[in-house]
């Protein structure tokens, strides 16, 4: 463990801590120079919030109140204060902007240092770290993270995959941080150039969704190119709340990510009623930032679905455990009145040997009524016979509507180099969004 005294403190040593920092948090934002904040708290005494059981009588926030006040409209500190700003992509209008002042900087190196130890990093190993550096936070995050720890950080950045693999091998890196997509991308073409000798033993994988079955092919290609074992873990995060480090996977725990709560506080909610759903239960994971000073989140609806679990870990930390997130409340697609979830077809195309998990969904609306176009790699050259069908029969059954399922030689489908992988497309019109050459039967 990074910090034991914080990841492994007991329940009644948690529970009074975050009790304290709540009540701080209202009162510092009750006080704040903040129109939002003042308005929002407005007939909620900072005396009435104590402790946990008081969270339920705070308002949410959204993304929307984020836009809304966009730029600086839920800044709690003078603008002065703040040493950095990051900004979220987002799919519409404008990008949410977050700030931090230099102790925000400090809790942020803190919890992602506390994550590298969940990946079992060390203080003496190389990070490479290959998410994107800039407005994103996975870059820079990982970065003071890897710092904090007394790793030698080396700032890849996103693309240029054949550099990425040079100074991977040359630069001796023991730990890779990026997005799976981009990590299989990499282990992809270490294979095709048969390069020898990467030391990298673990990989730190989040901002975008991925499933067990992406996990054990990613495991397994870094395995065959390094030729010994590669552990591939989850890191969640998001960057209203600070970045990544909000959660992480440890080695006892598959599936199950930390959630580092005497900073950041969950709640799993029922999406449609708000109200919090037993432990262990699917709901919509809501965070209370304790101890961020520039731009603090109360309640915030981060629209991921997970689950809750407490108790202390087989790896001694006693921080509660979210599972890895299924999806998003907003990226449900409706295909012909049916409700379907990316995340369920990504699970069924791993689950295939015979696949080498590149895949992408196109919602084809050129019709009145969507339909549904799977398109998957095989691994090698040549389509499985009747492969297509099997899949299909399996997604109609799984999905409850009937997908079409093109298969495609290796290498074939759009790969993300840059940025957070795409996986579900929209087609509107004659020109393939996915630009593959026209087999005819489209
Ligand atoms: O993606 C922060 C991050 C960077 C996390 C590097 C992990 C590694 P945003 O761009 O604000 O921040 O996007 C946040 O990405 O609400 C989730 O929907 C999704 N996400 C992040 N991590 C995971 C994960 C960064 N491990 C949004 N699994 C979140 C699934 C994830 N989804």
């Amino acid at each position: 463990m990074f910090r034991r005294e914080a990841e492994a403190a007991s329940a009644s040593a948690r529970r009074e801590l975050q009790g304290r920092r709540l009540h701080e948090l209202v009162q510092r934002l009750a006080g704040s120079r903040s129109d939002f904040w003042r308005e929002r708290l407005d007939g909620i005494p900072p005396a009435s919030i104590r402790s946990l059981e008081d969270l339920g009588s705070l308002p949410f926030t959204l993304k929307s109140d984020l836009r809304d006040t966009y730029p600086w409209g839920m800044l709690a500190v003078p603008r002065s204060l703040a040493v950095r700003a990051h900004a979220s992509s987002g799919t519409s209008g404008k990008p949410t902007i977050v700030a931090y002042t230099s102790q925000d900087i400090g809790v942020w190196s803190e919890v992602v240092a506390r994550s590298l130890v969940c990946a079992g990093a060390r203080a003496d190993d190389v990070l490479h770290v290959a998410y994107g550096y800039g407005l994103f936070t996975g870059g820079l995050g990982l970065h003071y993270g890897g710092e904090k720890l007394g790793a030698t950080v080396v700032p890849a950045s996103g693309g240029n995959t054949d550099l990425q693999l040079r100074l991977l091998s040359d630069l001796g890196a023991h730990g890779l941080a990026c997005t799976p997509s981009f990590a299989m991308l990499l282990a992809e073409k270490a294979h095709a150039e048969g390069l020898a000798g990467l030391q990298v033993r673990y990989l730190v994988c989040g901002a975008e969704p991925w499933s067990e079955g992406f996990r054990t092919k990613l495991e397994a290609a870094w395995t065959e190119v390094t030729d010994h074992e590669v552990i591939a873990r989850d890191i969640y995060g998001l960057s209203e709340v600070i970045g990544p480090g909000v959660a992480m996977e440890c080695a006892e725990s598959p599936g199950n990510l930390h959630v580092f709560d005497d900073h950041f506080l969950p709640e799993v909610l029922d999406p449609e009623t708000g109200k919090r759903v037993p432990d262990g239960e699917r709901g919509e994971l809501v965070l209370t930032t304790l101890t961020k000073e520039a731009l603090p989140v109360i309640r915030y609806r981060t629209g991921d679905i997970t689950s809750l679990t407490r108790g202390t870990c087989r790896c001694g930390r006693t921080h509660p455990r979210i599972a890895r997130i299924e999806g998003r409340t907003d990226d449900m697609l409706i295909i012909r009145g049916v409700n379907v979830f990316p995340r369920e077809i990504e699970t069924v195309l791993l689950e295939s040997e015979a696949l080498n998990g590149a895949y992408a969904i196109v919602v084809d609306r050129r019709e009145t009524m969507a339909r549904l176009d799977i398109h998957a790699e095989v691994a090698g050259s040549t389509l499985p016979e009747g492969l297509d069908e099997h899949l299909r029969d399996v997604l109609a059954r799984r999905l409850r509507v009937n997908p079409r399922v093109t298969l495609h030689p290796e290498d074939t489908l759009p790969r993300t180099a840059v940025g957070k992988v795409k996986r579900v497309f929209e087609r509107v019109d004659d020109t393939d969004p996915l630009g593959l050459p026209d087999r005819g039967e489209r």
